[in-house]
């Protein structure tokens, strides 16, 4: 039974909710929501590491104990700690932990006092202004639960794109196993690499006689035959997310491959421009009459109607057509264009890897350098450094940079903004640094004016370099803080600040339409990983991708510069 990281990770994080309605140990709980992240995050299968007789707690953040713990989640496909707890708490509150702003304590206070034990009863208690008569509680709590709520459905339905990727690896190298398959292809929006997607759409093209379509609906995670056709069929995981595949003609492969592709608005306006010439297009191919012209490939359908080849991730009817017919198309990042990491974190703070094991990931990328970036002190979470310990860590990388040969690393800090624009460590040691990476990482309620005040504020400091995750928002999680954008962005071109695109896979902030405004007005940005262990360092295609999507070129971005070219940009005027 295949069971995917993201089923072993919300297994976990579920335990450490409910431990911590409990009241339980918070290392304990600690312990579980690490696991949890680092599972969430591998780009590896666990599934087939465990298989392979592999050891689960070299793994970052899982410790003996832990691994046998997982180990079991994936051959028995249960975890009894979880049935356990589950006896005395209902499961569902900890989905309602997720619903901002409710933490294990509220979410218990809410299920005591009024048993809500689920999100639907959670709605009912606010629309009968319940919540507010509870000591702490508001109007306003009702109105974010309310919101939250709302954001959580929506959650549901589509799935975060590197999720999609943990799903969709396993599932074609299972479907390649068919001999007489040609191509194999995920199109619709997974392929042009939205954040998030609602289904895999898979395209297949094939020899005579092959069993694609049993070995589809017999993969051992199918938990639903939606249809079952000859060249369609639609099944729905057991995590409930849907898979379609579709077996098309080979002579038809390209027109389907963009069919299927969309987006919806972009395959609606290349029509258009086919039937001004005279011509039809379906998923079948391009049509003069009743004469196939052009469709087995994607660069002859384009060709045909006039257009420069459209890459995937640019498709969205954004002016993408209008620039294919002018051969003005952007000249899109790649990821080898990358070549360096600018947000990275230690074990000195909250990171799991020493400097040197981070040191020698990047280099295995092929990094020229990285900058280190642990947090300022009043992430006390993290464990924040002072002024002394960063001074401490400073001497540690000039120490380490002596010895390495082939990549340089650059002494950084995530430094705090504080509500009142000011950074959290003094100017003397900022001064010391090559660079800063300036993040908010509290107070995230206030006004738009006074949150936008905040930033400008903080630009104004002469240390001040790289904006990170610049609107706070995760991914089916948290919403951006209300700030305004444009005017963040232009102060930010005008004193010579950065804006980060932070891949990490629940953020990718800054998003694709923000990359498009940065590049309109000619702002830089950084795409970097927020990496907390090596493995994230792998991040870094989630944010290629996004920046793609924004029509970013190698140019635009400072990462993909030499190192003193790099650091010429980086100084501020
Ligand atoms: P999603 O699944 O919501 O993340 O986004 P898509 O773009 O993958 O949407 P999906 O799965 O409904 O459809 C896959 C592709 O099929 C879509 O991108 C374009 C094409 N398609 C679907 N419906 C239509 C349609 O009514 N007209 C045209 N021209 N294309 C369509
Ligand atoms: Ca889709
Ligand atoms: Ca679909």
């Amino acid at each position: 039974m295949p069971v995917h990281n993201t089923d072993i990770s919300d297994v976990l994080s579920k335990t450490a909710d409910l431990l911590e309605i409990k009241g339980e140990n918070q290392f304990r709980i600690r312990a579980y929501r690490d696991a949890a992240r680092t599972i969430g995050g591998l780009s590896k299968n666990v599934a087939d590491m465990v298989d392979e007789g592999g050891d689960l707690s070299r793994l970052p953040g899982i410790g003996k104990d832990l691994a046998s713990k997982i180990a079991e989640i994936v051959k028995k496909g249960t975890f009894p700690l979880l049935q356990e707890l589950q006896k005395e708490i209902p499961g569902e509150l900890s989905i309602i932990m997720k619903v901002a702003g409710l933490g294990a304590k509220r979410v218990k206070a809410i299920y005591e006092e009024l048993g809500v034990d689920s999100l639907d009863k959670l709605k009912e208690a606010v629309e009968n202004k319940r919540i507010r008569e509870l000591e702490g509680f508001g109007e306003k709590t009702e109105q974010s639960i309310l919101e939250g709520i709302k954001r959580i459905k929506k959650g549901k339905e589509r799935l975060p794109i590197a999720a999609a990727d943990q799903i969709a690896g396993p599932f074609l190298d299972y479907l390649k196993k068919e001999k007489k398959i040609k191509d194999i292809i995920v199109a619709g929006s997974y392929r042009r690499r939205r954040q998030t997607v609602k289904d895999l759409d898979i395209l297949v093209t094939c020899s005579k006689g092959s069993k694609i379509m049993d070995r589809f609906i017999n993969y051992e995670d199918v938990g639903e035959v939606i249809s079952r056709g000859k060249t369609r069929s639609s099944i729905r995981l057991r995590s409930g997310f849907q898979v379609d595949l579709r077996v098309v003609p080979q002579v038809s492969y390209g027109s389907a491959l963009h069919y299927f592709t969309g987006s919806k608005a972009h395959n609606i306006a290349v029509r258009k421009i086919a039937v001004s010439k005279g011509l039809k297009i379906s998923e079948y191919g391009v049509f003069k009459g009743k004469k196939r012209v052009a469709g087995r490939s994607e660069e002859s359908v384009y060709k045909k109607v006039g257009l420069s080849y459209i890459e995937p991730e640019l498709r969205e009817n954004r002016g993408e057509i209008e620039a294919a017919r002018k051969k003005n198309l952007p000249d899109l990042i790649d990821l080898k264009d990358i070549r360096g990491d600018l947000h990275i974190h230690t074990n000195y703070t909250d990171g799991h890897n020493s400097l040197e094991e981070m040191a020698e990931a990047a280099q295995k990328k092929g990094y020229d350098y990285i900058a280190i970036t642990d947090h300022s002190k009043k992430v006390r979470v993290a464990g924040g450094l002072d002024e002394k310990e960063l001074a401490k860590e400073i001497k540690k990388i000039d120490k380490i940079n002596k010895e390495l040969k082939s990549i340089v690393i650059l002494k950084g800090v995530e430094v705090d903004i504080l509500e009142d624009g000011s950074l959290d460590l003094s100017e003397d040691i900022l001064k010391d640094l090559d660079l800063t990476v300036c993040a908010i990482h509290s107070k995230f309620n206030l006004t738009s004016q006074k949150q936008t005040e905040r930033i400008i504020r903080a630009m104004d400091n002469p240390n001040f370099n790289i904006l990170a995750h610049p609107t706070g928002r995760r991914i089916n999680e948290r919403e951006p803080y209300d700030i305004d954008m444009d005017k963040i962005m232009k102060e930010a071109k005008k004193r010579g600040c950065i804006l980060e695109l932070n891949s990490h896979r629940d953020r990718l902030d800054l998003d694709d339409v923000h990359c498009k405004a940065a590049k309109d007005i000619g702002l830089k940005i950084a795409i970097s990983t927020d990496s907390h262990s090596r493995g994230d360092l792998d991040f870094i295609k989630f944010g290629v991708s996004q920046a793609r999507r924004g029509w970013i070129e190698a140019a635009d971005v400072i990462n993909t510069r030499s190192l003193r070219e790099f650091k010429k940009i980086l100084k501020r005027k």
